[in-house]
This record gives structure tokens, sequence and C-alpha cells, in this order.
């Protein structure tokens, strides 16, 4: 045996035996195997895999191989991300229905995911469009329905005036529509929301029981939720009923100067109907964006409401305002003005001239001129009364609430707000509900599900479903009079917030998930990209629990471990269509072969860090592919056994770094460390065959991950039993990390009367044994007693005689 590596061959060799043998296809193991659940992120199917793809699920497939030569049970599945957006527009540009476009580039990204020689079980696939997955996501959110999660309400779209359409955030180029150019304006429609606060704080507390998550994800989280701790304080109002703010500094209370409502506030409406410059200013704070980021920027604007407020302790007057920074989904839409120590009021103070007081110091009796800007940190309390004055911000707070007694409660607010999964869109998941005129918005029966997206051909601006009678007439479910269908769908993070779960049951056409959820969630590692650190991830922590709370599994999270992998640059800047600096990872693998495509990802960059692409190192990996080949052709195929060398001790000593990094997911230092092994063994003469023997089969073992198809072939070619993907992961021989030698100086009462070559890093009793066993030392301590030994690790020791 002895041919030249061909890429080809061995790739085809290897997937044809793991396609005939179904070789990644798993079930639930009643034995006492462990099982490990590892998933990537579900791809967009776009038609097209990029390296961001390969990198993302060539680090799932070494997870996965790995945890499975270590005995797991492993699963790991794929699917497609199919509704959505782009599928729309494709359509329309090529004249084709998203359905069609959508299954022509999954069938061609599976079969570039299949070249990559992807440990998975595709018997599992999930693409989320088809209604066999959806009627489930339809069913859930009815079950949401019966139990009060969801609801609906007005809420605010980008609406085209010319295309006479709903857009999308990313159809708004420079504020006007994409296609039609027209200026967008703002539209309240009615849309459906999952109550994701109802979960806040539970999806805020869960983070610190997640320590296999990246900090960084965990904190964008939290910053996400939001939680904050505050009062709530009422003011009298003159002439009106009294006005609730939310503050979590109560120990500016006595730097109050005016009081600001947003638009959107009761008080604000009430008194605009008689007053038409305010009812004007309103509708003009309306058109405008609510964005919190966009009000965080915008002009800070307001009206006088001409009533006044009574301040709790001092009962001073205090105007009220109307201010276009106040959010009305925040609090209580209300806030008491402190220009002397909040930014934005005093930006708002100087603006209309309202006064600006200064009640907090950074240090006793230390000014800070407030009028110029305000002082926001917490310090001392001053002009705020002898019941305060000198007090901490934190010690003031609680007295102002001890002060304030049935005026103030307690109150704690979270900055996430309920998640609004309408979309007046086409491709998607119908929103399973009914409109009737006697009964209202009724879910769809259960046994009518799925409420089937129907095919359209020719998409023009707009959501066809809207004008598509045979569509949107149906029976009311409850009372079976003809009732409307609703024409909206769902967001697609909807699909992909369960998706992880439905692998599981894939082929259950009775329920949504069954017993088989629970042996393998709760996925033990998961992978993708850090743009998803926030919603996809939330919203799938919240379906998790939601799906507990309804019976449908048992944990509590979905994901154990995450692991967020680095962006693939080219020239320092992230690859992208736009920038041409794409690289076609199907035209690598038809040149180099699976392996060093796979090689190469792995090798360039540690999986959490950004990669930056470079074609000598694709060659490097390449040429150490071909170097391996080469070298295990005459690795030894009868039966030997190791002898104890200086190289052996080396080898074992790599391993176990390799075995290390391997822990840790550092594959780029796996790779380094087999690369080492294989200078180590190419120095070895080629009598010392028991050694490259043993040395062949780890760089067999430890490389099986990263690249399955050579390592399989030569595997099997070299009479190695079974398959290396299920050998058993090579264990460290401490017995041949120990062969270094050392050479001590050995003194008697401090005299040196001989040398000692022996085993390094012997313990206390073997060495002393050694010693005492020395025939040539021995008459310096003969008839004496032993008082004491004095060792230095691997260089002297001293025995003290009397
Ligand atoms: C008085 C005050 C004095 C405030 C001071 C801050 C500094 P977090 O921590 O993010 O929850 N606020 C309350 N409701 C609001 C709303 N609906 N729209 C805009 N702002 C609102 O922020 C709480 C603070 O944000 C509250 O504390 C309130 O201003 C403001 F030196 O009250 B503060
Ligand atoms: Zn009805």
């Amino acid at each position: 045996m002895s041919t030249s590596f061909e890429a080809d061959r061995v790739d085809q060799l290897a997937q044809a035996y793991w396609a005939e043998h179904r070789t990644f296809e798993v079930k639930e193991d009643a034995s006492n195997k462990a099982k490990f659940y590892c998933l990537s992120m579900l791809p967009y199917p776009s038609g097209k895999l990029h390296m961001g793809h390969v990198r993302n699920y060539v680090i799932g497939d070494v997870i996965s191989r790995y945890q499975r030569m270590q005995g797991k049970n492993v699963l790991q599945p794929m699917g497609w991300d199919a509704f959505g957006l782009p599928a729309e527009n494709a359509a329309i540009k090529h004249q084709a229905s998203p359905a069609t476009w959508t299954y022509e580039n999954i069938a061609q990204m599976r079969a570039q995911l299949k070249r990559l020689g992807l440990g998975l079980d595709w018997s599992r696939e999930i693409a989320t469009c088809d209604d066999s997955y959806y009627r489930w996501e339809q069913w859930f959110f009815i079950q949401c329905m019966k139990k009060g999660l969801v609801y609906r309400k007005n809420s605010v779209v980008n609406w085209d005036p010319v295309d006479q359409t709903v857009l999308a955030n990313e159809q708004v180029v420079d504020g006007r529509g994409w296609r039609s150019g027209a200026l967008v304006e703002k539209k309240e429609i009615p849309q459906w929301f999952f109550k994701i606060t109802a979960y806040a704080e539970e999806l805020l507390s869960g983070l610190d029981g997640l320590p296999g998550w990246p900090e960084q994800v965990k904190t964008m989280q939290r910053n996400w939720i939001g939680k904050s701790e505050g009062l709530e304080i009422q003011f009298e109002v003159e002439g009106h009923d009294p006005l609730s703010i939310y503050t979590t500094r109560a120990d500016t209370l006595m730097g109050v100067t005016y009081l600001a409502v947003s638009p959107d506030h009761p008080l604000a409406k009430h008194v605009a109907k008689k007053h038409a410059a305010l009812a004007d200013f309103l509708e003009h704070c309306r058109k405008t964006s609510t964005m919190e980021s966009d009000l965080a920027t915008a002009e800070k604007l307001g009206m006088d409401l001409g009533i006044f407020a009574i301040h709790p302790l001092s009962q001073k007057k205090l105007p009220i305002w109307v201010a276009n920074f106040v959010l009305m989904e925040y609090g209580s839409g209300a806030v008491m003005s402190v220009p002397g120590h909040d930014e934005r009021d005093h930006e708002f103070a100087k603006k209309y001239d309202l006064p600006i007081l200064e009640v907090v110091r950074a240090k006793e009796g230390e000014a800070h001129d407030v009028q110029v800007q305000a002082y926001t940190a917490y310090g001392w309390i001053c002009h705020s009364g002898p019941e305060f004055d000198g007090l901490s911000s934190e010690a003031a707070k609680l007295k102002m609430a001890d002060f304030l007694k049935s005026r103030a409660h307690k109150k704690t607010h979270y900055r996430l707000r309920d998640w609004g999964v309408s979309r007046q869109r086409y491709w998607g998941t119908p929103i399973p509900v009914v409109y009737c005129d006697d009964c209202g918005a009724v879910p769809e029966r259960e046994e009518n599900l799925p409420v089937k997206l129907p095919q359209v051909e020719n998409l023009g601006a707009g959501n066809p479903l809207k004008t598509l009678q045979s569509f949107i007439d149906a029976p009311c479910p409850t009372c079976g009079k003809p009732a409307k269908r609703e024409t909206d769908t769902f967001d697609t993070f909807v699909e992909s917030s369960w998706y992880y779960a439905r692998y599981c049951s894939f082929d259950q056409t009775q329920s949504m998930l069954d017993e088989r959820a629970d042996y393998w969630l709760s996925v033990d590692q998961y992978i993708g990209g850090i743009e998803h650190a926030v919603m996809h991830l939330l919203y799938a922590r919240f379906f998790h629990k939601l799906m507990r709370d309804f019976g449908l599994v048992q944990s509590s999270e979905p994901f154990i471990n995450l692991l967020t992998q680095g962006m693939v640059l080219k020239d320092g800047t992230k690859m992208s269509k736009s920038k041409g600096n794409v690289v076609d990872p199907g035209a690598l693998i038809d040149r180099f072969g699976a392996d060093t495509v796979r090689l190469f990802s792995m090798f360039a960059a540690p999986p959490e860090q950004s990669l930056e692409w470079s074609d000598a190192g694709v060659e490097g990996a390449a040429r150490f592919i071909r170097k391996l080949w080469t070298y295990l052709q005459n690795c030894p195929r009868e039966k030997l056994d190791p002898l104890p060398s200086k190289a052996r001790g080396e080898l074992h000593q790599l391993l176990m770094k390799i075995n290390q990094d391997m822990n840790r997911y550092q594959f780029n230092t796996v790779v380094s460390g087999a690369m080492k092994i294989l200078n180590l063994l190419s120095e070895v003469p080629e009598t010392e065959r028991a050694l490259h023997q043993e040395g062949g089969k780890i760089l067999l073992c430890v490389l099986s991950p990263v690249i399955p198809h050579l390592t399989h072939v030569l595997w099997q070619e070299l009479g190695f039993p079974g398959l290396v993907l299920d050998a058993s992961w090579p264990c460290v021989d401490e017995r041949a990390l120990v062969l270094e030698e050392v050479t001590l100086a050995i003194q008697v009462n401090g005299k040196l009367r001989g040398t000692l070559t022996l085993k390094a890093n012997l313990s206390e009793e073997a060495l002393k044994q050694a010693v005492l066993n020395e025939a040539t030392l021995q008459k310096h301590w003969e008839g004496k007693s032993i008082r004491k030994w004095v060792i230095v690790q691997n260089r002297l020791v001293n025995i003290v005689v009397g």
C-alpha cells in the first residue's frame, strides 16, 4: 500500500460509508451511555454556504465527534430557518414563488453541507416553512392565547403611502420606502404580542445559573432586560387626579423643580382637549419616531400644560410639562424632573428656562455648579432641610420613602418590552386567528391546524394574503358565522425559538413534543454567532420556560453551554458580499478536499476569536495533510507493544497538552500539537516500529474530529479495529511521562559524597529508598542514625547523620 493522497477519493469513500451505515442517526439510548446534544444555529437558506457557516458547523462537528469518542450518545441535527423577507424579495426579482426559491436553496445548501462531511443526523432535518413544523407553532400560540400569554394591542409600524404597505425596518432607507422612494409614515395597527415581560425576572435570574455562557452575552441580556428598582411617588395635582411618577433617585426629591409627562399620557391628552397648540404638539410627537435610542439623541421638546402639582414635602407648586423624551411605556409615563442631577432634565430646563437646584454633592461641603452641568452621581445631600442634609444618597432614599409614607411605594421596572410578533408579510407562519363580528378574535380550532400558507406565484408590493379571498374567508371557530382570517404572519424569531426541541420529536404527528425531548434536552453545547446574543437567545429561553410551564419539557433553560464563534475576516474586514471579499467554500472543497478546508478553519484561530482568511494558510493545511498521508502509509500493521524511550515520553507529553486543549475547545492548538507529533515521529528511526504505530494511531484519533475523511479511510486501511469515530479517545500513559532522568548531588552532613542518576520527579519515599540502596554511598551513614533529610527536587539530597 503506497498511494498518493487523492482528496476526492478519500472524501467519497468516507461519506459513502457514513451514508450507507447511517452512522450519525441516533436513538434515545437506554443503556448507561450519557447523551450529548450538540447544536449549531440553523442557517437561513440563502442558497450559498459562506465561510462563516463553514466555521460554525465545523466547530460543532469537531465537538460532536470528540464527544462521541468520549463514549457519549451524540445528537447533532440540522435544519433551515426558511421563512423571511429575502425569499419575498428574491421571488419578486426572479419571478419565482418564495416556496420554490426557498426549497431550491435548501437543496443546494444541503448538498454543500454534505460535501463538508459533517456528522449530522439528516433524518431529523427541519424546514421551518413546512406546515408539519409550523402547525405546532400555531398550536403553541393557541395554548398561549388560552392562558393569556399573548394579547393584541395597537402598535406603530412604518407605512409606505405609495405602495400602501407596511415596511420592515430594513426596508426603510433614509426615511423612505425602498421600492417607492416615498416618505415613510408612522401608522398604528393592531398586532399580537407575547407576554415575555411576565418572565422578565426569571429570564434575568436564570442567567446566574449559566456558567457555560460567555460573560459578554449574559451582560447583554441583563442590560436588555434592564431591571430597575425605585419608588412610585404620588403628587397631588390642582384640579385633577393625583399624578404618579417613577424614580430611582428619591434622594433628589427636594431638587424637583417641575414634573414632565409623556405626550401619550392621559393627563396631556385631557388638557389638549381645550388647548389647540398642545393638541398640535402631541400630534407632532406621535408622528416622529418613538424608538428609545432615537429619543436619547433627539432634540428635547416640550410644552407647559399650565397646571400645577404640589411637592409632597415642601408643598411648593411645581409646573407640569409634557416632554417628548418621557416614554409612556416605561414606569408610569411621568417623571419628577431634577435638572440639577439628571442630564435630560438639565437640557430641558436650560431650554425652557426652568429653575435648577443643587441637592447632592460629591463631597460634604464641596459645591459643583449644577447651573452649568448636572451632577448625576451619588453623593451627600444638601439644601434639603435638616432631616436630610448630610445623609448619603443611599440613606436619603430610604428616609424619603419613610417620610412619604403612603404617598410612595417600592416599584420594580424592566426595560424589556413585550414581544410583538405580527408581521404584515406573506412568507411566514400564518397567525391562527379568525375575527368574528360577534365573537371577536378567536383561535382557529386545533383540529383545523395547520392554517396553511397558500401558494402565491406573483408577488408584488405588500402582503398578497390581504386580498386573497379564498384564504381570508373562514367560518368563526366559535359560532360558525362567516368571519375573516388574520392575514399577518409571525416574526421568524418565533420559528427559531423552539426548533432545537422539535429536532428531538421531529417525526411526531400527534403533538408538538414528546418524551424524547426530555431525553435530549437541554442542549449541551450550542454554537452560533454573537449577533444572536440578545434576541434569538432571549426568545428561545422564554419559549423554553413557556414549554416547561405547559408541561412539554422539564428543564428550565434550553442551552447549557454556549460558544459564540468569531467572524471570518479577509484583509481585516468581515467577509461579505457587499465588500466583494467572499471566499467560496465550494470551490475550495473542489480544489483541496473537505479535510483541508476543515483543518484550515480550525487551525487558523481559536473558535471565539476572529479568523483572518489566508490563501497561504489553506496551502499550508493542504501540505500538512499530504505529509500526514505519506507518513502514515508506512505505519506498521502487526501487533506491537510500546517500549519506553525519550521520544515516547515526548509523544505523551504532546498528547497531554492536546487533551487539555481539546477539553477547553482550543482546536487551533490541538492541530498544532498534532503537527508537532508528526514532526517528532518523522525524526524517529524506522526501526522503532512500536512507537511509529502508537504515534500513528494517536494522530489518527486526535485528528479525526477535525479531518474525519482521511482518518476514517486510513484507520480502515491500516487495519485498526472498528471505526476511528468510535475509537476511544487516547489516554496519556503517565509512566511514559516520568521517563526523563536527572542527576542528583548526594551530600552527607553537607559534604558532597557522590552523584546519583534517577527518574525525574520521584516521590520523597522512592527517592530516599533509591539513595539508601546505593551501595557505593552506604559507608557514609553505616552505624549512625539518620536525623534529617534535606531534599531539593531533582537537584540535591543532604542526609544529616549523627
Ligand atoms: C428623578 C431623577 C433624578 C431621576 C436624578 C434620575 C436622576 P432607570 O434606572 O433606567 O429605570 N424615568 C422614569 N420614568 C421614565 C419614563 N417613562 N421615560 C423617561 N424617563 C423616565 O431610570 C429611571 C429614571 O428614569 C427615573 O429616575 C426617572 O428619572 C426616569 F437625579 O427620577 B429619575
Ligand atoms: Zn363567532
